[in-house]
């Protein structure tokens, strides 16, 4: 069926993951140096375009659905951050164009020397239907879902409908973004692994985004999460707090720990990011701080089975045609 055949594309079976494999193979074998970014073959330069799905100039971001080695794709381009410890650089090593000049105001275009010009380049392919229009720019609406909606309504439908969470699986089997690990408890119960989210480029800790997987491979959501769980969130919490200020001299102070309602993908997971950087889906109405989703289970072990949840959905999210459908919104 598609979702076997899915998860078959995810692991590597197609012409696409063959080439990626033998540009990585190739760079193993000497293409990039320690301490060096692999080099790759240019696979974008058979992308075709066939749609912009969004874009933004405030975020200096673009979502494009195409195709890719005939299969569908969607390519995120992103401009990064200018770095502090780069500006020496960026100064002394530019070419500049004066634009305009009016009193004691001028413009200019700085041509930055390449590698300060880098477009952070995310690649999903093959994308799902669903991939393309979660990338795509919507309306949203609020829902409100009850203990009881979740189980006659959102339960049936994610379990028939929601992403492959084949990715996840692959970071823990390590058969994936391994050397990327920033901290890791193999305990089946209690453990975790904490590793870069893909959308930070880990060049600058000011947009710090690591994400906290479960080894637990049966807790889908917030919405299964009862009091027997506080040992895992509790551990995820110390431990990741630990090891981000560790690695990144970040202190708990200067992070924002939380995890989403509706996620996309359905196995338990925990983002950190850095407070201040407005890390996309870290509004109030999707995102729950781990330390209140902490306190709730010891105030009350049932409280995400049985309390209303509100979270937003996009126009056409099939779960919010399911709501509509039961006369819910
Ligand atoms: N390390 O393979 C992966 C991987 N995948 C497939 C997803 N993630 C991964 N991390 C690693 N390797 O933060 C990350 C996601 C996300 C988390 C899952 O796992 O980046 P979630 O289940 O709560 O899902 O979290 P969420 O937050 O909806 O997913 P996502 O992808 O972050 O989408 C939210 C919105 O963010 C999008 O609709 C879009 O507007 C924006 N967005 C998504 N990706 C990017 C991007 N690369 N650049 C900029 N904006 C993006």
């Amino acid at each position: 069926d598609s979702a076997a055949k899915r998860e078959a594309d995810s692991v590597g079976t197609d012409e696409l993951s063959q080439r990626v494999k033998r540009a990585k193979t190739d760079n193993e074998n000497g293409g990039g140096g320690a301490g060096k970014d692999p080099e790759c073959e240019n696979i974008l330069s058979e992308f075709k375009t066939s749609a912009v799905l969004s874009d933004s100039a405030r975020e200096k971001n673009i979502f494009i659905h195409g195709k890719l080695a005939g299969q569908e794709a969607v390519v995120i381009l992103e401009k990064t951050p200018i770095r502090e410890d780069s500006l020496a650089e960026l100064f002394s090593g530019s070419r500049l164009k004066l634009e305009m000049r009016n009193d004691i105001y001028t413009t200019y275009r700085l041509q930055a020397p390449p590698e300060f010009n880098e477009i952070k380049t995310t690649v999903v392919c093959p994308a799902t239907e669903k991939h393309v229009k979660k990338y795509q720019r919507q309306e949203s609406f609020l829902v409100e879902e009850t203990g009881e909606d979740y189980q006659s309504i959102t339960l049936p439908y994610i379990q028939k409908q929601s992403f492959s969470v084949q990715w996840v699986h692959n970071i823990l089997e390590k058969k994936a973004e391994v050397e990327r690990i920033v901290y890791e408890d193999p305990d089946p119960k209690l453990g975790f692994v904490l590793l870069p989210d893909f959308k930070w480029d880990q060049k600058q800790v000011d947009d710090l985004y690591l994400i906290a997987i479960a080894q637990q491979r049966d807790i889908r959501s917030l919405r299964d999460l009862t009091s027997e769980h506080l040992p895992l969130l509790q551990n995820i919490f110390q431990k990741g707090k630990e090891a981000v200020l560790q690695r990144y001299k970040l202190p708990a102070s200067k992070l924002r720990v939380y995890l989403h309602y509706q996620p996309s993908y359905y196995h338990l997971h925990v983002h950190f990011t850095k407070l201040g950087y407005a890390a996309p889906g870290c509004g109030v109405e999707r995102a729950h701080l781990l330390a209140d989703v902490i306190q709730n289970l010891q105030s009350d072990p049932r409280y995400y089975e049985t309390r209303t949840l509100y979270f937003p959905l996009m126009a056409d999210d099939g779960l919010l045609g399911k709501f509509k459908e039961a006369e819910r919104l």
